[in-house]
């Protein structure tokens, strides 16, 4: 069977999707890039690049295995990287949970042959694409705020002159801590 081009990822809520949009309206000119399409917005965990079924299945499964707290995202932070022409939206301070579920996730991809780069890990949702033009950030002081339950695998497809990211599996984060840490008396 055909590979398939897949990343791990957090989806966002419908809602903050069409507030993310509304916002980047009123916040960066027409000029400013190619809006990202309100259903795509979305945290890249591990990129994958293209895998064969088999290896996908593995990636599945080790995915459904892990066992993790959900987590608090605040997106409080916006930036412009000149040379893929993302601009994008993060977080000021990561949270420790979304660091580490990124990091479990890339470290099985590498294990599997999937490449991962170098590159520091920098949690991001990209806003805007084709953006090479200098741009004017937002000063800072905007936040949204919402609860990751949930992290997806998925497939990227292309048609039409358009991605589509279509979900093929999705695992809960646990409600609270697996265990006690300091149980108190
Ligand atoms: P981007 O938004 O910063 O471009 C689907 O393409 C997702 O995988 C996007 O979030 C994209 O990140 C990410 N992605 C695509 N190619 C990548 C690569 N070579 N390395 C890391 N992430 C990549």
């Amino acid at each position: 069977m055909a590979t398939q081009r897949l990343f791990f990822a957090i989806s966002l809520p419908e809602e903050m999707q069409q507030q993310l949009v509304r916002w980047r309206a009123d916040t960066f000119p027409a000029e400013a890039g190619r809006p990202v399409v309100a259903a795509n917005l979305h945290l890249t965990l591990a990129f994958l690049g293209e895998v064969a079924p088999d290896t996908a299945q593995r990636l599945q499964t080790l995915a459904s295995r892990i066992v993790q707290p959900g987590f608090d995202l605040d997106l409080d932070d916006a930036g412009h990287w000149p040379r893929p022409g993302v601009v994008w939206l993060g977080c000021q301070r990561a949270p420790r949970g979304l660091l580490q579920l990124a990091s479990l996730l890339r470290a099985q991809a590498a294990r599997h042959g999937c490449y991962q780069s170098p590159q520091p890990f920098h949690p991001h949702i990209t806003l805007l694409r084709h953006a090479t033009q200098p741009v004017a950030l937002p000063p800072r002081g905007f936040h949204w705020r919402f609860r990751v339950t949930t992290f997806s695998l998925f497939a990227s497809e292309y048609a039409r002159g358009r991605s589509h990211y279509r979900t093929l599996a999705s695992w809960p984060l646990s409600p609270q801590e697996p265990y006690a840490l300091h149980p108190t008396a």
